[in-house]
């Protein structure tokens, strides 16, 4: 990062954000960041945090200022070279434009539509199986299967090495827009091979004749985008489509579990599932945290920023903060608006893949909250500790049916 030391009147945080504790539970100093004022001077990192709600909503809208197409890492891709290369995720205007249309008309509410009757078989089988055990594993019984199954078909790629290759991919992924430390380090040593693996599965003649990838390929042949940037855009559904739906579902299902009360809630009424879902990415967003790069020198809320420094943005914190969410911002409430969360970011970027990833948690968790009468946790649940993503590693549950 090209900056050293702070500027002016920030206040220095000595605290690092990605050690095991504050990665466990960072709302404590997220709480001390966001008291701090609207940024914090992260010196072990050399770089700037903001971690307030409005702050990281003006960053994001602000897409001249705060570009993407220095990677959203803390590295500085005008100035070192991407592990990859670089997708929609790390592009701006006018190369993102034509991207960004191309995978909306495919992910289009509209689009997803008649995907919904072939999740909803597969949610039935799942929560049939797991009513039948009783206790279950909310992680690899429910989190990661449902969406290995559901939205691998709906992309069209093999169902042969799914699991293997796209969860220690999409953990490799997100380690990159965290800091090069051992952690994230470990997570490039487990996904070795998976890139390749990954980048095999989005060529045309990889992809189902009528998946999601087939139609990014059609948006090629149309002359919308190139077929380099079809392949692109295929990588970023394997890579930012699954990892964190897997996420959102883990999450969202301890959440409830912890709170009986709005699991109950849930199941007198199945149609909340929607302001479950959209309440608990408030709560326990799973992307947390990621950078953007200033355009040209410029002076934000009071603090001026260098052309070519990075910020880094905790939209885990400001889905937390009180001046947004009131004194309820640390509560797991259903019945809350938590509509306009940034936990799928904000702005031209802002997750494109929402409606197919909604689409999921919305069939499982209807399904459940139907023929689920109570939900309890069986165990300790094992948190997953990421530089970026948030999330368990394991959550033993028992459940009671209908
Ligand atoms: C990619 C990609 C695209 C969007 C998001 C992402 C959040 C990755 O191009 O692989 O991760």
């Amino acid at each position: 990062m090209s900056q050293t030391t702070p500027p002016q009147a920030l206040p220095v945080f000595t605290d690092d954000p990605y050690t095991d504790g504050n990665l466990a539970d960072p709302y404590p100093l997220f709480d001390r960041m966001r008291a701090a004022g609207p940024a914090v001077w992260l010196e072990k990192y050399g770089v700037p945090a903001f971690a307030g709600f409005a702050e990281c909503r003006e960053i994001l809208e602000d897409y001249r200022t705060f570009i993407s197409g220095a990677g959203v890492g803390p590295k500085n891709l005008h100035k070192e070279p991407a592990w990859r290369p670089q997708g929609i995720l790390e592009s701006d205007p006018p190369v993102h434009g034509p991207m960004r249309a191309a995978m909306a008309g495919v992910i289009s509410p509209r689009g997803v539509r008649s995907l919904r009757a072939g999740f909803e078989v597969f949610a039935k089988e799942l929560v049939d199986r797991l009513i039948e055990q009783g206790t279950f594993d909310g992680v690899t019984e429910l989190a990661e299967l449902f969406p290995l199954r559901v939205f691998g078909d709906a992309v069209g790629i093999p169902r042969e090495g799914r699991e293997e290759n796209l969860l220690p991919h999409g953990a490799m992924n997100f380690s990159a827009f965290g800091p090069d430390d051992e952690r994230s380090r470990s997570f490039f040593e487990k996904g070795a091979g998976t890139h390749e693996w990954v980048m095999a599965n989005c060529a045309r003649e990889s992809l189902a004749p009528d998946g999601m990838g087939a139609q990014i390929w059609a948006a090629a042949d149309r002359g919308e985008i190139t077929a380099d940037q079809a392949a692109l855009l295929v990588r970023a559904m394997l890579s930012a489509g699954l990892d964190t739906t897997v996420f959102s579902i883990g999450n969202t299902v301890q959440a409830l579990a912890a709170h009986p009360e709005q699991w109950a809630a849930l199941h007198a009424n199945p149609r909340l599932a929607k302001f479950a879902i959209d309440e608990a990415l408030r709560f326990e967003s799973p992307f947390q945290s990621f950078f953007r790069t200033v355009s040209t020198d410029t002076v934000f809320c009071g603090v001026p920023l260098a052309a070519g420094s990075k910020v880094l943005l905790f939209v885990g914190s400001a889905n937390r903060d009180a001046r947004q969410w009131g004194d309820t911002a640390d509560e797991f409430r259903i019945d809350r608006n938590a509509g306009g969360h940034l936990a799928f970011g904000m702005g031209i970027h802002q997750c494109v893949g929402q409606p197919i990833s909604r689409l999921e948690m919305d069939v499982l968790f209807t399904e459940m909250a139907a023929r689920i009468r109570s939900i309890e946790p069986a165990g300790d649940p094992v948190p997953y500790l990421h530089n970026t993503l948030r999330g368990w590693r394991s959550l033993p549950l028992k459940i009671t049916a209908a």
